[in-house]
Order: C-alpha cells, then sequence, then structure tokens
C-alpha cells in the first residue's frame, strides 16, 4: 500500500522545507528531492515511496516556459495550439534530468528493501496542461484540437508520448523499481474517443518499458467507463477511482491484471470507524483480483490529518498480514 500525493501538501514538515523554495526548484534540487520523498515513508511506514517532482518537469525539461502556481497549479506561458507551437515540443534527451538521475540514485540507496515508484503524466492529461495553458474542468480547447486537427493531435501525441517515455527512462534505468502513468484527466473523454485519441500513445509508452520488466501502473479518475480500456493500453496495474467498488472493476478490466485503490480521499475527513469499515470492505472486494495494492482513490487532499494517513497504513497492515 502507499497513497498518491503521499509526498507532500498534508505533511508540516514538507511545508517547512518549501517554505521558501517554489515547486519547480524544489522539483530540480536533488537533496530536497529526496527529503520531501523520505518523508512519508518515515512518517508512516507505506510500502513504497513515491519519486517527488510533479508532470510537467519534463516539459520545462525540454524548454517549455511553464511555472507551478501555488494554489493554482501548472500554467503554460504561451499555450501549444498549433504546428509552429508543436515544433517547441523536442525529445528529452539524456542530460536534461540529471537532478533526476542523481536523486532516484540517492533514493534506492536510503530507502534499502523499499521500493521507489517513478511517474509520468501521460500524453492526453499533459496535452491538456499545454494546450488550455493550465488547469481545466472541461478541456474545451483540447478537445477542439482532438476532434478538429486529427493530423496535428497525432503529431502533438507522438512528442508527448516520447517525452513522457524520456521521463519515465530517466527515472527506471536510475534505479526506480515500478512506474505509475497518471492520466488524471482522461475521464473527460467517451470510450470512442479514447480508443482512437488515446490509446495508440499510452499503449506504445507501456510497449516501449515492457523490457525493464517493472511493474506498470495505469490510473485515471472518473474512468468507469474506460477501465477496460485502460487495461487494454497494456499496464499490469490499473488504478481505480472510489466510484467504481474493486469486485466491479475486476470485471470490467478482465484477467491479467492487478488493480489498485480505492478509498475515497474525503473519507479520511471521517470518523475513524467509518475509514475502518469503508477499509475493511475495499480489502474484501480487492480480493476478487489477480493483485492488490491498497490505494486510495486519487491524491491525499491538502487538509488531510497525517496522523489519519499513519492509522491507516497500520491498519491496512494489520489487516492484511498472515
Ligand atoms: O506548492 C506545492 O506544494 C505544490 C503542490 C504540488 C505537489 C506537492 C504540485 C502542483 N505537484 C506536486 C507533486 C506531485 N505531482 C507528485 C509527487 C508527489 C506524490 O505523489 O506524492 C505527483 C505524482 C504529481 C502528479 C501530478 N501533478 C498530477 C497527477 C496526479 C493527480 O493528482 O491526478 C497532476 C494532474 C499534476 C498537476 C498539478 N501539479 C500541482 C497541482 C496542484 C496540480 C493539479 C492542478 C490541477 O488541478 O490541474
Amino acid at each position: 500500500m502507499w497513497f498518491m500525493r503521499q509526498a507532500g501538501r498534508s505533511l508540516p514538515e514538507y511545508r517547512q522545507v518549501r517554505a521558501d523554495v517554489p515547486m519547480l526548484e524544489a522539483c530540480s534540487r536533488p537533496d530536497l528531492i529526496t527529503e520531501i520523498t523520505m518523508q512519508p515513508v518515515r512518517r508512516h511506514g507505506v510500502d513504497a515511496a513515491i519519486f517527488f517532482s510533479d508532470i510537467v518537469v519534463p516539459l520545462r525539461a525540454v524548454g517549455i516556459d511553464l511555472d507551478i502556481k501555488p494554489g493554482v497549479g501548472p500554467v503554460v506561458a504561451d499555450p501549444i495550439r498549433d504546428a509552429p507551437g508543436l515544433k517547441r515540443l523536442r525529445d528529452v534527451e539524456p542530460g536534461d534530468l540529471p537532478y533526476v538521475t542523481e536523486a532516484v540514485g540517492q533514493l534506492v540507496g536510503e530507502l534499502g528493501d523499499t521500493p521507489l515508484i517513478g511517474f509520468a503524466g501521460a500524453p492526453f492529461t499533459l496535452a491538456s496542461y499545454l494546450i488550455e495553458g493550465g488547469p481545466s474542468k472541461n478541456h474545451e480547447h483540447t478537445k477542439a484540437l482532438m476532434y478538429g486537427e486529427p493530423e496535428l493531435w497525432d503529431e502533438l501525441m507522438r512528442r508527448l508520448a516520447a517525452i513522457t517515455l524520456g521521463f519515465l527512462r530517466a527515472q527506471v534505468e536510475a534505479g526506480a523499481s515500478a512506474v505509475q502513468l497518471f492520466d488524471s484527466w482522461v475521464g473527460a473523454l467517451s470510450a470512442e474517443d479514447y480508443r482512437s485519441c488515446v490509446l495508440p500513445y499510452t499503449s506504445w509508452i507501456f510497449g516501449q518499458l515492457a523490457e525493464y520488466e517493472v511493474p506498470r501502473i495505469h490510473f485515471g479518475v472518473g474512468t468507469g467507463e474506460l477501465l477496460g480500456l485502460l487495461g487494454e493500453a497494456g499496464a499490469d496495474v490499473v488504478g481505480v477511482d472510489w466510484r467504481v467498488p474493486l469486485d466491479e472493476a475486476v470485471r470490467r478490466v478482465g484477467p491479467g491484471r492487478a488493480l489498485q485503490g480505492n478509498l475515497d480521499p474525503a473519507t479520511l475527513f471521517a470518523p475513524w470507524e467509518v475509514v475502518a469499515g469503508r477499509t475493511r470492505d475495499i480489502l474484501s472486494r480487492g480480493r476478487a483480483a489477480e493483485g492488490h495494492v491498497f490505494n486510495l482513490g486519487h491524491g491525499v487532499l491538502p487538509s488531510t490529518d497525517p496522523d489519519m494517513l499513519t492509522r491507516l497504513t497500520a491498519y491496512v497492515h494489520e489487516q492484511t498480514a498472515r
């Protein structure tokens, strides 16, 4: 078990190290990356660390002018919406991400037997930030380009898939022992659009990663209608948000894949008895799957009481001890 967005946000020790350091600077300093990645492992005793970085870090590394604004998220200075804009997206080259390589190396040493999960944003979610210029509710410019300019969309998604793969390769080659591809906003699409406009690019990424033989996790939010296709894209583990019970998700994803999830992060604001009861329910439904990684259905909410996460970690360990 581990928690999405466990590094940062809810932890006072995170807010302390980040007090005078902007987010993207923190993501480029190996000492800070290592410290922040280790914090939830030390505090909660989770079974895995997730590399502290952000999905937009590789875009910045290839020269896209962007920032992560407190309380907002990633903001792109000059959104990409046409062919000349696309030319600004080059591949990740060896040497673009030295701080990633260095931090992963440090972490693997410090973590000992605890695995380090590397991650990246998937092409659709990255495309949304690049095209919209920042967080978006309806993804209207993204869909306009996807529906209206299929050739431009294809080229954009190919370039983003190559950048995503470059970021994941850098982490795995430096020693990360699993990867998660976050396609956080892909739940905005219908199954048909997902199949034709997104699946080919994510499945290319998973195919390219196969040679490393590390477990590959694929996660999106609001993807109940897409779970079968997320499985088809080729990951070993499909992440499920809290909207679909895990036993039903097993049916939708089909055989040959493990599941990850799926306690609603807002449950952690309810009394402990509720958290414990829902956790037992998830563990019991998860037994229908070929493998189950306990997690939340999306990231830890920033105002979560960290003690609740520590208690939940111990509880899942106790309930699953053999
Ligand atoms: O100042 C701060 O503390 C900034 C908050 C923050 C943090 C801690 C951001 C800005 N990113 C991160 C780290 C981060 N982001 C991690 C590593 C830590 C961990 O998981 O424990 C990871 C895996 C991400 C991935 C990420 N960034 C995703 C995918 C995961 C998800 O939540 O769906 C997305 C969509 C982003 C974009 C992003 N970066 C930051 C924010 C606030 C956002 C979301 C903004 C939005 O709603 O569009």
